[in-house]
This record gives C-alpha cells, structure tokens and sequence, in this order.
C-alpha cells in the first residue's frame, strides 16, 4: 500500500473515531504489525487501542461501512502470521481490555476482557483455590483473546484438553459491528448452533473476542516428571502406552538430542542425562503421595530399560525438581528463536504416531539434507513440531522458499496419515495455501460461507486463514 494511502487511512481514522488511542509511531506500528513470525515484514497503517468494549463495537461499524481491514491484535505470540498487519490494516490491540470482570465461586468461572493475560488469569484462580489449567511457554505474555482465537493448547492437553473445552461463554464483535454475547456461562445449553466454538480456533476472522467467562477446575496434586533417554523412535509409543497405564499422566513432551543441545547451550547448563541419548521424553504425573508414590514410576522405568525402550532416565520428586526438568523442554523456542526457526505444527491420531514418525523421519532427512531439523511436541496428543533451522549464511527468502517447497511433501505425507498440518498454531497468513492439505474443498467452501455471514464486508484479519473470493 502506498504511502499516501496510508496515510488517507489514518485521517479517516481521525475523522471516524477520534476517541480512539491511536499509534503511528514505526516502534509500534513495528512491535504491534506482527507475532513472533519474522517471514513478513509488518506494515499496518496504524495501531489502535480500545479501552471499552464500546470503541470496538463502534470502529468495526465504521470500518466495514468504508472497507478498512481490521487485524486483531494479542499477545502477539502467534507462529503462523495471523497477527500480521503487512499491507496497510489498521491493527486492533486489546493490551487496554484487561479488566477481569467477575468470579463466581459456584460456577466456577472468571470472566475477563479479552487482553487478559493467560498467566494473569491462572494466578487469579489460584489465589482463590482454583486452577485456569491451559499452560504453555508462552503464557506470561499472551492474551485469552488470543488464546481463543487460535484455541491455544500447550504442554498438558493430554489431561486439560485445549482452551476450547474452558471457554464457559464469549462476547465477541462480528464483522458488522454487532456484539454477540455467546452461551453465558451456560453449562447445558441445546437451542441450536453454538457461536462460541465457531469464533474458538477462528483467528480473528470471523470476529473480534472481547469478552470470554472462563472455567476453573481444582488446583492439581503434587507432581512428579520423569526425563527418559529413548535410543530409538519406535520406543516413543511403547513408553507412552506403558506410562499411561501405570501413572495419572498430566503431559508427555517428546525431543530430540538436537534441541536439548541448543537448550543446555542457551541456558549454559548440563543436560539432564549422563549419557547423549538421541531421543528423550518428559511426562509429568500426579504423585499426591510424594517418596512413597514414586514406586510405580520406578516400576514403569525398570521396565522401560529391561525392555531396551529406555538407555537411561532422572526423576524430579520435588516440586523444584520437576520444575527443572520441565526447563528442558520448555526452553527450546526460546533458545531457537535466534535462528529464525521453520516451523512445521503437524498432528496424527496418537495410534498413528509411530509409523508417522519414521515415514517423516525418512522424509526429512531427504528434504533437508544440509539444514538442522529439531524435533519436539506433545506426544501424548499427537502432536509434533518439526522445526528447520535457518543456516547462519542463508537469506530469509531464500530458506523460507526452501522449506515451504519441502513442507509441500511433508503435507502430503501428513494428509496421507489424516492428519492436520497445523495442530495448535493455526493456519495464519503462512499456512494459509496450503489449508487444503487438512480441510476438503467442500470444509473450506462451508467456511468461506460461514466467513461471508460473521464478515460480509471481508474486514475481518483477511487474508488469513482463508482466501476469500
Ligand atoms: C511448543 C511453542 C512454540 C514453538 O513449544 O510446544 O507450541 O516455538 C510450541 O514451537
Ligand atoms: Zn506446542
């Protein structure tokens, strides 16, 4: 968009909304243009900032009378380009929604606006005995607007499930300005469609969440994790079906040696294992009897070993301990972010996951002969993020163009298991050409309907998600 398009948006936006806090500042209009994707460049017009409800019902009316793109703006810790504003849009930030509205101790529900932070709400309802039980790296910093807008999932989906299953009611702004309150906290409610799950997963194109009454569960047991050295892939499943049976398993993360040598590298510690196995696994299980439950685990991990499934293993007791552990894992975005990771958000059912793997495996080392490809997920659901590391000397373009033209196979391969080539990222602006790998024609003709009834005016984030017309 050129220059002086923007900036004939920026006045309309004065003349339409002058109550609103805007920005055209370039560190914000940089910092707010985008995610943590770094393959676009951001070039939003401008960044508003809505402080009531009102104002987003209010400039989405305005914007859709005149045809101004609208992208909805989180935490701003997204993985597939759905918070990228590259082509003059006026970006919507809900960082000043954040009011956390009401708790109800009987329903056990929070109800916040939608710039909450994740890791806000999770301390709110543990003050009062509860727990907001969605967790991932990234929840210091994102938003439960955004969270609902990619139905956010993370490290204990295996026992939680994903934010979809705690989102008791939703306000949310449609792309003609109307405010839809959504199910009200409702527990049973069988009076047709239900709104809430189509904006859940929507990416902001269906609308703009500015409310969510979210559930709350009992706080979790004590608990313990375990980190296993694997020296096969095909011993991932067997360990798996042999940990659920023994252990109230809360998650099951899967990596592999390469990642845990950019963590212990990035942290400067020591990896948690003598021995360098090629394949480790942390699970995480409820062991409410402290020393004297840790039996079974010991139990499953002889196991493990007499079997050859496992070389060799740690087990954090403690609360601190298991908190170590879990650094491991959780610590590989951070500590490849530096090399502009590739990434590849891919799932299977579970009982499909081992003959995935070694097909992938085989794949990849085809596709990416001369590139570091690290592995890591949650197994336990499926779940894998295959992430190819751009070479120091390589130029963006030209690596991204590369490892899209191999994600081509590494789709169709995923599509011939039934699987889905975005599993919790979303499709965004990076996945957006190739939805077709996981949705059929007639899914995606249903939602571009579906688009046309909740967005007539086609503000809403376009061009993600996806393509219209
Ligand atoms: C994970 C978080 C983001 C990333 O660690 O499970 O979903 O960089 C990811 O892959
Ligand atoms: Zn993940």
């Amino acid at each position: 968009m050129h220059q002086n398009e923007i900036d004939v948006r920026r006045e309309w936006l004065q003349n339409h909304c002058p109550e609103l806090a805007v920005s055209t500042e370039p560190a914000v209009l940089q910092s707010h243009g985008r995610d943590w994707t770094r393959f676009r460049e951001p070039r939003p017009a401008a960044v508003v900032f809505p402080e009531h409800v009102e104002q987003v019902v209010h400039l989405v009316r305005v914007a859709a009378e005149h045809g101004v793109p609208l992208v909805p703006s989180g935490g701003r810790t997204g993985l597939s380009g759905g918070a990228v504003a590259a082509a003059g849009e006026v970006v919507v930030s809900l960082d000043r929604l954040r009011r956390i509205l009401d708790f109800d101790a009987t329903d056990r529900t929070v109800t916040v606006e939608a710039g909450v932070v994740t890791a806000a709400v999770q301390a709110y309802a543990a003050e009062r005995g509860l727990c907001y039980p969605v967790s991932f790296g990234a929840e210091g910093s994102s938003q439960i607007g955004g969270n609902i807008a990619t139905n956010a999932g993370g490290l204990r989906v295996l026992r939680y499930g994903l934010t979809r299953d705690w989102v008791a009611g939703l306000s949310f702004v449609d792309g003609r300005g109307a405010l839809l309150e959504c199910n009200a906290g409702l527990v049973k409610n069988a009076s047709g469609f239900d709104l809430r799950h189509l904006l859940i997963g929507s990416e902001g194109t269906l609308g703009i969440v500015v409310r969510a009454m979210l559930r709350l569960t009992d706080p979790p047991p004590p608990r313990a994790a375990m980190v296993l050295g694997l020296d096969r892939l095909d011993a991932l499943m067997p360990v798996f079906r042999a940990a659920r049976e023994a252990l109230a398993l809360s998650a099951f993360e899967f990596f592999s040696a390469t990642a845990l040598q950019r963590v212990c590298a990035h942290l400067g510690c020591a990896p948690p294992l003598a021995e360098a196995c090629p394949f480790l696994v942390l699970l995480e299980f409820d062991n409410p009897d402290g020393e004297d439950g840790l039996s079974f685990a010991a139990a499953i991990y002889d196991r493990c070993v007499e079997t050859g499934w496992v070389r060799e293993g740690v087990i954090g007791e403690s609360a601190t301990q298991a908190r170590a552990l879990w650094r491991y894992r959780e610590a590989i975005p951070e500590s490849i972010a530096a090399a502009t990771p590739y990434k590849n958000d891919l799932a299977v059912r579970i009982s499909r996951v081992p003959d995935f793997l070694a097909a992938l495996d085989g794949q990849v080392a085809a596709q990416y002969p001369e590139l570091e490809v690290l592995w890591y997920g949650h197994i336990g659901d499926g779940n894998l993020h295959m992430n190819v590391l751009k070479p120091d000397g390589m130029a963006l373009e030209a690596f991204e163009q590369a490892c899209a033209a191999a994600s081509r196979s590494i789709y169709a391969l995923t599509r011939s298991f039934g699987g889905t080539i975005s599993a919790e990222h979303g499709i965004g602006l990076l996945k957006q050409a190739d939805l077709g790998y996981c949705r059929s024609a007639a899914e995606i003709e249903h939602m571009r309907g579906i688009k046309a009834v909740l967005d007539p005016a086609g503000i809403m984030n376009p061009g993600k998600l996806i393509a219209v017309g």
